[in-house]
């Protein structure tokens, strides 16, 4: 049971947003069956970012990183089940669209390493720093969902 409650943190990137994707990409997780926990929309300030982006602050890519994600606003979300972070990322498909399979979100909507409209945690020691970074405890819903037991086969 306690795998079920896997979280992740994902968000719509700034040309994610300005591009209408926002829908399309909360559709993906949703139609999987993951269940939704947080979900906010806001302009993430250049401190929250680099605290965000910290592990690749050594990058020559990493000012224009910061600089194209506070460039406009974010959907910032934390989504819950089995393997959330590893499917998650799957259905993100690769850092550089290039490289990304059709059916993955990357692979569907962007082209550019630099513009690749969605973020996911990488592991779930990273999903849990993240989500400890842009959500405050009580910004997280806790609630049941009447598909649960049709998803996991426990009815
Ligand atoms: P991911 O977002 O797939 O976890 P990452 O954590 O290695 O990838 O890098 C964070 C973001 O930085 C990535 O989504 C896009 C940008 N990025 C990564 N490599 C880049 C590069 N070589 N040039 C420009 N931007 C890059
Ligand atoms: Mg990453």
């Amino acid at each position: 049971m306690a795998g079920h409650k896997e979280r992740t943190f994902i968000a719509v990137k700034p040309d994610g947003v300005q591009r209408g994707l926002i829908g399309s990409i909360v559709e993906r997780f949703e139609q999987k069956g993951f269940h939704l926990v947080g979900m906010k929309f806001l302009q993430a300030s250049e401190e929250l970012l680099k605290q965000h982006y910290s592990e690749l602050k050594d990058r020559p890519f990493y000012p224009g990183l910061v600089k194209y994600m506070s460039s406009g606003p974010v959907v910032a979300m934390v989504w819950e089940g089995l393997n959330v972070v590893k499917t998650g990322r799957v259905m993100l498909g690769e850092t550089n669209p290039a490289d990304s399979r059709p059916g993955t979100i990357r692979g569907d909507f962007c082209i550019q390493v630099g513009r690749n409209v969605v973020h996911g945690s990488d592991s779930v020691e990273s999903a849990k720093r993240e989500i400890g970074l842009w959500f405050k405890p009580e910004e997280l819903v806790v609630y049941s969902s009447c598909a649960h037991d049709w998803l996991y086969g426990t009815n």
